[in-house]
């Protein structure tokens, strides 16, 4: 049961963002908070794959703080620091609301590899547990084995698992919709093969798979994800805009923050849209089916920067 605690997972999230929160946590050594310090702190929240403009606002926010507030001591820095970036993480934490259509349905998309094809099972398995009927569609017509992978695990987990051998994503996922209406399924989770932004004609399959659901089912699919590899640093940014603009992306899932990611990366693409950030929905912590968790801005601000996670 141990790992399926809160602090199974954010020992995982801490550890994987170990290597800059020594960067970062390595700052504050009890001494003085003076330019020096707040020149390393600049550099240090750079190296978290932040950007420099997301940054600059933070620093900035942070230096009106001292002013203001006369913070004196360099834990009371760092706590200013995970709080400026909660305060900008904040609206991409929204809660997934499965329950606004019947069936709900969702399209994962994003780069080879991502983690689509695992975070389907973590989510469909969350799903199942909370009590919903579950359907997948394999979309992946790509590779049999990506086929084989989900049809699999569906099998294990007494899901069922829609898929055609003809090679259309188009038609399968179709056809899951429309199977999703008439067994009266809650949620349809349809994944999509790997793809590279500089793919022309497979970012266009996408928004045609996307628009295949649409005619099976007006509205859907109800939420686009696109999951990101935490591990991939700045580039995220490029993938975001290169999926929406085929997928009209309504959402993010953001893997393998327990590996070597140093997680700036999800301030960068919710300073994008400032007025209105993509909601990240989930964070993946691990491998295994329970290391996907609702993502929480303060908890992974205090992650980030080495806080104590409660103060
Ligand atoms: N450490 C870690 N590994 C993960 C996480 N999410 C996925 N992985 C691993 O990443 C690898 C790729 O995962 P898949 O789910 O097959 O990725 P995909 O996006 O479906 O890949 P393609 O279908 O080939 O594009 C697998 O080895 C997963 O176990 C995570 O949160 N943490
Ligand atoms: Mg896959």
């Amino acid at each position: 049961m141990s790992s399926h605690e809160p602090q199974g997972w954010l020992a995982r999230l801490r550890n994987g963002l170990t290597r800059t929160r020594i960067n970062i946590a390595g700052l504050f050594s009890g001494g003085v908070v003076d330019e020096d310090f707040l020149d390393e702190l600049e550099c240090a929240l750079i190296s978290t794959d932040m950007g420099v403009a997301t940054t600059t606002r933070i620093l900035q926010r942070v230096r009106d703080d001292i002013k203001l507030k006369g913070l004196k001591t360099q834990a009371e820095v760092r706590a200013a620091v995970a709080g400026e970036l909660t305060a900008l993480l904040k609206p991409a934490e929204r809660v997934l609301d499965t329950t606004r259509a019947k069936p709900f349905v969702i399209m994962m998309s994003g780069v080879n590899g991502a983690g689509k094809t695992t975070t389907i099972g973590k989510l469909a398995k969350r799903f199942a547990d909370e009590g919903k009927s579950v359907l997948l569609a394999a979309g992946d017509t790509f590779r049999a084995a990506a086929r084989e992978q989900l049809a699999v695990w569906g099998e294990r987990n007494r899901i069922d698992v829609i898929a055609q051998s003809s090679g259309d994503p188009a038609a399968v996922v179709f056809d899951a919709v429309s199977a999703a209406r008439a067994r009266n399924i809650d949620v349809l989770i349809c994944d999509t093969a790997g793809r590279l932004p500089t793919q022309t004609h497979l970012m266009d399959e996408l928004a045609r798979v996307r628009r295949s659901q649409a005619k099976a089912m007006e509205g859907a699919p109800h939420e686009s994800l696109l999951v990101v590899d935490g591990t991939n640093g700045q580039n995220a940014l490029a993938q975001v805009r290169a999926f929406d603009a085929s997928a009209g992306l309504t959402g993010l899932i953001v893997t393998k923050l327990d590996g070597t990611a140093k997680g700036g990366v999800l301030a960068a693409i919710t300073a994008e849209r400032q007025d209105k950030p993509l909601p990240i929905y989930f964070i993946g912590v691990g491998e295994q089916i329970q290391d996907l968790q609702p993502f929480n801005a303060e908890e992974f601000s205090k992650a980030l920067v080495g806080a104590p996670a409660t103060d």
